[in-house]
């Protein structure tokens, strides 16, 4: 278990270490970039081997759409999205709204 940070090395004599994260000291969606450097039993330093981990939100958010119950005849209204939220890192940048006409039902 290690806690990263930029550009600071962590020395382990393991050959694995976990990125240890958590939802309040999460790592920034997007590419983050890692590097390993071995250091043999006489002292000697590899050249440097990097990796790109891409960090990804793969949780779809939830719709929460509020409107006015009754609305008077021919009066303007207000649909309201602002209930809505995302989870996995991301967050909402689109709503997309649409009259569906009639309940038959
Ligand atoms: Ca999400």
């Amino acid at each position: 278990m290690a806690e990263f940070v930029i550009n600071t090395d962590i020395t382990t004599p393991d050959p694995t270490i976990e990125v240890t994260l958590s939802p309040d000291k999460p790592m920034p969606i997007g590419r983050q970039r890692f590097r390993l450097v071995v250091v043999d039993d006489s002292g000697n330093a590899s050249a440097p081997d990097e990796v790109i981990v891409i960090i990804a939100d793969t949780q779809a958010p939830t719709a929460v759409l509020g409107a006015p119950g009754t609305v008077n005849f021919g009066t303007s209204f207000t649909l309201d999205g602002r209930k809505s939220f995302d989870v996995g890192g991301g967050k909402i940048v689109k709503y997309v709204w649409t009259y569906l006409g009639p309940n038959l039902g």
